[in-house]
């Protein structure tokens, strides 16, 4: 048992201490203590009325362009103020510890790298970047103040986040290299996330297939808790009392 009141078992300590080839997934959830509402979280305010899955749509960007430029320019303006929570800076602790520890991650936020966190793979994109709807090609430095998306300088195309819409395929580089990981993996820790949005919850179960160890944290159950380990409480609570009880601070 940590001071923090996480019963970790003796097997998962050493596991994690003598692992060499180790996974972080993670979700909305890593990011919630930093006050960022996730998925399954109503809409603050004027987005209430909206689902994330009906505006993160590409038909839904056709139909209306402003009001789902509107949405990401309000989340990037809230991204601004929150800030890397506890679980982030473990995670990125960990990984200083397990040299080679890939961190693959469903948000679109950026906390991990202001954590600490090398290169995170980014599944569903970055919130922070922008892009041609046309052509594709990137588009820097937007104003997050501006409320109708600009227009592309080389061909007109309308301004996009880079991001990927329910509908749309991962990005496919990122997507062969967070499999081809995931099979190879001794440990992979779930983090915060409801493991329904496919197909990144592939992985827990790719790396399980290929005989993983998968540690799941969670604040509630998820359809991965038959395959893992779970860990019962708020990322930001279990994850810095599992880096104690691993690597504790008097060593
Ligand atoms: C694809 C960017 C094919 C956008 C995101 C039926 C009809 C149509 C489509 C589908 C369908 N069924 C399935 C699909 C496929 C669809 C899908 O999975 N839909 C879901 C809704 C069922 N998937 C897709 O469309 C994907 N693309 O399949 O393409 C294809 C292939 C080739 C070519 C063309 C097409 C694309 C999916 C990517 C969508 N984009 N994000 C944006 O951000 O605006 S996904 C978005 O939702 C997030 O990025 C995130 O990945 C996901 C939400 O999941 P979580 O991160 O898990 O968050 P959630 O809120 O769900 O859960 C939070 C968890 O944290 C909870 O478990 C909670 O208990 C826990 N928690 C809370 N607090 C804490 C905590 N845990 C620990 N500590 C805490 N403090
Ligand atoms: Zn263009």
């Amino acid at each position: 048992m940590t001071e923090a009141g996480i019963v970790v078992a003796p097997a998962l300590i050493e596991a994690l201490r003598s692992a060499t080839r180790v996974m972080f997934f993670t979700g909305a959830g890593v990011s919630a203590e930093s006050g960022l509402p996730t998925f399954r979280d109503p809409q603050q305010g004027l987005w209430a009325k909206f689902k994330p899955e009906d505006l993160a749509t590409p038909q839904a960007f056709a139909r209306d362009p402003e009001t789902v430029w509107r949405w990401y320019q309000w989340r990037r303006r809230m991204h601004a103020t929150v800030a890397p929570n506890p679980a982030h800076h473990a995670i990125a602790k960990m990984q200083a510890r397990i040299p080679g520890a890939v961190l693959v991650t469903q948000n679109v936020d950026r906390l991990h790298e202001l954590a600490g966190s090398e290169a995170p793979l980014h599944l569903h994109g970055h919130l922070f970047r922008n892009r041609c709807a046309s052509c594709g090609v990137a588009m820097p430095d937007v104003d997050d103040a501006l409320d109708t998306p600009p227009r592309c300088d080389s061909c007109g195309g309308l301004c996009r986040p880079d991001i990927v819409w329910f509908g749309e395929g991962l990005p496919r580089t990122v997507w062969q290299e967070a499999t081809r990981a995931a099979q190879k993996v001794e440990i992979l820790i779930s983090i915060g996330t409801s493991a329904m949005v496919t197909p990144a919850a592939e992985l827990p179960r790719l790396a399980r297939r290929a005989g993983a160890l998968v540690i799941q944290i969670n604040t509630a159950p998820t359809p991965l808790d038959p395959i893992a380990h779970n860990l019962r409480g708020p990322a930001g609570r279990v994850l810095p009392a599992l880096v104690e009880a691993v690597w504790p601070s008097a060593r």
